[in-house]
């Protein structure tokens, strides 16, 4: 196993960007770069061996930086809406940048999706990977507390790939962070992801209004679009008359997973051949059918953007936290260490 650095091009002010690629023996690989810790590709094979990308992917640093798809990205400090951008911790209320009509999406403009992060590279005998880490001050972006945030990406003979957060606190704050990767297992997005088989293991969703905002209620699956308890493909209810449906433009969508079986999310692409086994301490996913991609960028292999080209599977504590009144709000205190993890595991049929 290898970790290969390269110039990656510059941002619009001129700044380095650089990528680093993790190359396991059988020459599976992931590389991420160190402008909002985004994985810019994930090769691995297909059922005859062919490696080809299955994750959405732009060629340089400034189309990373125009995007409003956080493709990719390290989201946060809060992954998802936070409602009236404002929220309240004891007697501080603290207001947010409005990047999503009213209300504040995936921690602000200029969130951890769009800073550049410290990286070490790491080097061990059954994986390679690399500890990206920023500090981010006291009321960057409205949120309150001196953080130091890392994000741990790791990579095995295996083909499993774990991104770990931990972040600490001076001050009593908010954090939820997620990957906003969009995967699409045909390889180099030669289909489209109707047609992926996905098993998602949570008996509820969380009902949103029209602005994707959890109204408090919590729906069950059973009889709706909704219900990924067995596989199913995607596209099979994604039309269908459904009010959540119409609020998502698609799904898009938090998921309550159920928590009694390892691995609770998966997708199948049967006509490459691959699989993606996703397993999480958090405990809900958004599953986003990438409603809203556009046409406006162009990807790694000269193809044309488009919605539905792919789906995201953000796992995450529950969106919204701190100002929903049925969940337990996601308070992290001086002296406390936020920790959550996901792996995402690649095999074949
Ligand atoms: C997801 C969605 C949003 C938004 C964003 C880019 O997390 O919840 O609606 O489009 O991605």
């Amino acid at each position: 196993m290898q970790i290969v650095k390269s110039n990656f091009g510059n941002l619009s002010d001129g700044g380095p960007i650089y990528k680093y690629k993790l190359i396991n023996d059988t020459n599976s690989f992931v590389s991420i770069i160190n402008y909002g810790g985004i994985i810019n590709e994930i090769y691995v094979p297909d059922k005859d061996g062919k490696l080809e990308n299955v994750v959405i992917s732009l060629p340089n640093p400034k189309d990373y930086e125009n995007n409003t798809c956080y493709f990719g990205a390290a989201v946060g400090r809060i992954a998802g809406r936070i409602s009236n951008s404002s929220f309240k911790i004891d007697n501080n209320f603290y207001t947010l940048e409005k990047n999503c009509g009213k209300h504040s999406l995936h921690g602000g403009f200029k969130g951890l999706s769009r800073v550049i992060w410290n990286v070490k590279e790491i080097n061990q005998s059954d994986f390679i990977g690399v500890e990206l880490s920023y500090f981010s001050k006291d009321m960057e972006n409205g949120f309150p507390g001196n953080m130091n945030i890392k994000v741990l990406y790791t990579f095995n003979n295996n083909n499993e790939l774990k991104i770990s957060y931990t972040a600490d606190t001076d001050k009593k704050t908010i954090i939820n962070m997620t990957n906003h990767s969009y995967f699409n297992l045909s390889g180099n997005y030669k289909e489209d992801i109707y047609s992926h088989y996905l098993t998602i293991n949570a008996d509820k969703i969380f009902e949103l209004d029209q602005d994707l905002i959890p109204t408090g209620n919590v729906l069950s699956v059973g009889g709706t679009p909704f219900d990924f308890r067995k596989p199913k493909m995607v596209g099979t209810g994604i039309n269908e008359d459904n009010q959540q449906l119409k609020n998502g433009n698609g799904y898009d969508h938090p998921f309550i997973l159920n928590k009694d079986k390892d691995t609770e999310i998966s997708i199948c692409d049967r006509k490459s051949g691959r699989i993606l086994e996703i397993t999480t301490d958090q405990k809900s996913v958004v599953l986003y059918t990438g409603n809203s991609i556009t046409n406006n960028y162009t990807y790694f292999n000269g193809l044309k953007s488009r919605d539905r080209s792919a789906l995201c599977l953000e796992t995450q504590y529950y969106p919204d936290a701190i100002n929903q009144k049925n969940v337990p709000s996601n308070i992290l205190n001086p002296g406390e260490t936020y920790k959550a993890s996901t792996t995402y595991h690649f095999k074949i049929i």
